[in-house]
């Protein structure tokens, strides 16, 4: 509110103009004409303003995405406990894979085109940390279709961080290190890495029949081991010894080490290694398992990272259906840190799993009035990833899908292979991290979803309307959405009008609410039409199509002025 206020100001040569003519009626009500024409000139109506979302996130998992070098793939790694593939399979014979697939960041770089031209700005990658070298041999062993069981698992995944300084030995290339990956990304591509970090826990660490080596272990940036939990129970840990100083006594996740969050050389430790990746090149960070640290713990360490680089963008996973709860972490006492929307991941699968579904039941999770979070423009929006099933849609369910989130409020997370709903409906251990490969790529360029996605994810690229404008909903029923995004901020004007049809049918619109006079811009097409006052536009959108009309200048209507500045004062 502030912020409006301080744009209302009347230059100060106008109020001395004002003041002088103040006594001469007639001039007095001129110059209030041209008073409130500056207002609405100068007055700002946005969803957010945060650069970051400007940016529309490809999310893979590197050891799963492309294996662009098969130096690195460490075949014959493990010995007793192997690490190369290692499939788990169904009783039909389907597969699903526990051991490193081969996946690195040449395989990201070669297929860096490919993601861009999608219409991608950001890429989100699994962590990048040693992991141990073998097989987990403790635990409860990993069947296909099953969770929670960590038995016989590899850290391809990277959520096992062993030495959170030193890059695991399956990722880079010869001439290709991360800071190669980053500045590449960045320079030829113009795309960002958002690097997946996690400060919960390290590896597995007891139950093994015998001590694994890196297992429960971490070490510092010189290779120096500084934690251990030696195969003991949490139970069992003693806080004399300085080795097991650096965990909690108590089981969280699986047999997962549970990082100390009160002893203040595990801060220190992830402060520094994660500034270190920050001065390689990570532009973004992904925060796993927000939920089971402290906020009081998050807030120091997003301030230590904030002190180097103000303003780093942070989003975290806190798997909660509870937007109370997800809302708590965007507070800036609680660091400040935006979350995946996973309120808003319940509401959109529900809609487009099931073609006979209300678009009105979408809108719950949007919070566009007395949200809940910091911003709800801000939140990262998806509907499916690593560690749920992917979305169990039809291809024009996956289309819809797309069209919705890059065109609601949020900032759109796509989770790699969804661009050909690849293994729909699989669990994590049923196919949905299932290598994906050059072969699925050349497929993908022929496939509807595909398409669709580039059509809609090049728009939003290019509109800023799409990216941060305040949201205003129209019409939401049976196949049908309709709503505006509006930017108005700075000199900036755009006005976008979506319109979605997630019917086997053509469905008619009529759009009258709020319309602004103007020449509007039917986005794909170029076609422009001219609204007068009062008018209202009548289009057709075609069966699984999203149409948008774009307004370049600020809205005229005087309605829809007082229904934005009402949002605007009551977004928070
Ligand atoms: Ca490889
Ligand atoms: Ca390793
Ligand atoms: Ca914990």
């Amino acid at each position: 509110m502030k912020k409006i206020l301080a744009q209302h100001k009347i230059p100060f040569s106008l109020l001395i103009f004002l003041s002088i003519l103040s006594c001469q009626p007639q001039t007095k009500l001129i110059l209030e004409d041209k008073h409130s024409e500056l207002k609405r000139a100068n007055q700002s109506f946005y969803g957010t303003t945060l650069p970051f979302a400007s940016e529309a996130v490809y999310f893979l998992m590197t050891d799963r995405f492309v294996d662009g070098d098969s130096t690195n793939n460490q075949v014959d790694q493990g010995g007793k406990y192997p690490t190369f593939q290692q499939p788990i399979i169904s009783k039909e014979g389907k597969k699903a894979y526990v051991g490193y697939m081969g996946g690195d960041f040449k395989g990201i770089l070669d297929n860096a085109d490919y993601i861009s031209e999608m219409g991608f700005t950001s890429i989100w990658i699994t962590p990048i940390v040693d992991q141990p070298d073998q097989a987990f041999a403790g635990g409860e062993p990993i069947e296909f279709g099953g969770a929670f069981k960590d038995g016989g698992k590899t850290g391809y995944h990277g959520y096992w961080g062993s030495n959170f300084f030193k890059i695991d030995e399956h990722l880079p290339s010869k001439d290709l290190s991360f800071k190669q990956l980053t500045e590449s990304l960045r320079n030829n591509y113009g795309i960002k890495t958002i690097l997946d970090i996690v400060l919960n826990h390290g590896s597995p660490a007891f139950s093994m029949p015998i001590n694994q080596e890196k297992f429960g272990q971490i070490f510092d940036s010189s290779g120096k081991l500084i934690a251990d939990h030696q195969n003991v129970e949490p139970k069992d840990l003693d806080e004399n010894n300085p080795l097991h100083r650096f965990y909690n006594k108590k089981t969280e996740i699986v047999q997962l080490s549970d990082i100390n969050e009160n002893n203040p050389e595990v801060l220190d430790y992830f402060t520094s290694a994660y500034l270190h990746w920050i001065d390689q090149g990570a532009d973004a960070f992904r925060l796993d398992t927000l939920k089971h640290m402290p906020h009081a713990f998050w807030k120091k360490f997003s301030d230590n990272i904030r002190e180097k680089h103000p303003d780093f963008f942070m989003f975290g996973e806190s798997y909660s259906f509870d937007a109370k709860f997800l809302a708590e972490h965007t507070q800036p006492e609680n660091g400040g840190i935006s979350v995946l929307d996973f309120v808003g991941k319940q509401s959109i699968t529900k809609v487009f799993e099931d073609p006979n579904s209300d678009f009105s039941d979408i809108k719950s999770y949007l919070y566009l009035q007395h949200s809940p979070y910091q911003s709800p423009y801000e939140l990262m929006t998806f509907y499916d990833n690593h560690d749920m099933a992917r979305m169990n849609a039809t291809s024009n369910g996956f289309i819809d899908a797309n069209n919705w989130l890059f065109t609601s409020r949020g900032i759109p997370v796509i989770y790699y292979g969804s661009e050909i709903a690849f293994m729909a409906g699989t669990s994590e251990h049923a196919g949905n991290r299932n290598y994906f490969g050059v072969e699925n790529i050349a497929k993908a360029k022929a496939d509807p979803i595909y398409l669709s996605l580039s059509k809609i994810a090049n728009l939003r690229k290019n509109s800023i309307a799409l990216q941060k404008g305040l949201q205003v909903n129209l019409e939401f029923k049976n196949n049908k959405a309709a709503f505006y995004r509006i930017y108005e901020h700075d000199g900036v004007h755009q006005t976008a009008l979506v319109l979605l049809n997630k019917g086997d049918n053509t469905a008619a619109f009529e759009i009258k609410k709020y319309l602004s006079e103007g020449t509007w811009q039917e986005a794909f097409s170029e076609q422009k039409i001219k609204i007068n006052a009062g008018s209202q536009l009548q289009t057709d959108v075609e069966a699984h199509q999203v149409k948008v009309y774009l307004l370049n200048h600020s809205n005229q209507n005087s309605a829809l002025r007082k229904k934005l500045t009402e949002l605007m004062n009551s977004k928070g």
